[in-house]
């Protein structure tokens, strides 16, 4: 049986609250403040039972990807993230994959790209969020549920996930009916490669955010946009609230129209090039 970590030990801690207990000792200044400030938020949801253990391993590949980027936004991520804007506004069914990461550190930020998107789309269906997850737990499902709530989202799915992924065993393959099954077009952050493969295979549109270039999910995608999801959801959200009027293409013919192959070659280039760079001169 799954553990319950509000169970028996005590008021679990809401992230926010225990990442800056934590870091008493750390200094404001501190150049890595945030990445510190990040780092527990995921340890504390952890501990409450929101995200998967294995979560942080996932964080610590993306800032590894993130740190040979320069930790800040690359023009070619950008582009992806004015494609997905796009994408989500002129879609018919959209909706974003929540998993135990995604809560734990950007639940406000989902909230806001919620209303950014559905604010351009008035009178068709809303952007939806739906909690989505790799390893199985619906206690943790229904707890991710409950943060994107807390957070000001609405409608969230994942309470009903009874319609599966065609290719997929297990838990993985269990979504809503109304949601991720029935959507045109999926935005899947930190997403796992056989079920970005899965979602393409039932023709949708897939939209991956993934620090790393080189991953399945990334490959798989329409569009990927290598970037932190930190800063890649309020940026998505900025495009589709600056937008002017919708998409006059569908979501296939956009997704057409970005070409990932080539943008991800040129985020690997980019990686390359930082690498093999001499240092500085310091005088
Ligand atoms: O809550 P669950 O059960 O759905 O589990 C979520 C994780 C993230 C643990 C699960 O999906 C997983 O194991 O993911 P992977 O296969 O490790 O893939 C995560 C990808 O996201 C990797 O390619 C990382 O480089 C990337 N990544 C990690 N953190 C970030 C990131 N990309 C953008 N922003 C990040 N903060």
């Amino acid at each position: 049986m799954e553990k319950d970590p509000t169970q028996g030990g005590g008021q679990a801690r809401a992230p926010q609250e225990s990442a800056s207990a934590d870091l008493a000792d750390v200094p404001g200044s501190h150049p890595r403040r945030k990445s510190l400030e990040m780092r527990q938020r995921l340890v504390a949801a952890v501990e409450a039972g929101l995200a998967h253990p294995s979560g942080l391993t996932a964080h610590g590949r993306g800032e590894a990807f993130d740190y040979l980027l320069g930790e800040r936004t690359v023009p070619e991520a950008e582009a992806a993230e004015r494609a997905a804007a796009e994408v989500l506004v002129a879609a018919e069914r959209p909706v974003v994959s929540v998993n135990g990461n995604l809560a734990a550190l950007v639940a406000a930020e989902l909230a806001e790209l919620q209303g950014a998107v559905t604010g351009k789309r008035p009178g068709r269906k809303p952007l939806a969020l739906e909690a989505n997850v790799f390893h199985a737990g619906e206690a943790r499902v229904r707890r991710i549920v409950e943060c994107l709530e807390a957070a000001g989202a609405e409608g969230v799915l994942g309470r009903d996930r009874h319609a599966r992924i065609p290719g997929l065993e297990s838990h993985r393959a269990l979504c809503e009916e109304e949601g991720i099954y029935a959507a045109d077009a999926v935005l899947v952050p930190l997403e796992d490669g056989d079920r970005a493969e899965a979602l393409k295979a039932m023709g949708k549109v897939v939209i991956a955010i993934d620090l790393n270039p080189l991953s399945r999910t990334s490959r798989a995608a329409d569009i990927t946009v290598v970037d932190h999801i930190a800063r890649a959801l309020p940026r998505i959200a900025n495009f589709a609230a600056r937008m002017g009027s919708p998409p006059h293409k569908g979501v296939k013919a956009l997704a057409k129209s970005f070409d990932n192959k080539a943008n991800l070659l040129a985020v690997r280039k980019r990686i390359a090039e930082a690498m093999t760079a001499k240092e500085e001169d310091p005088s």
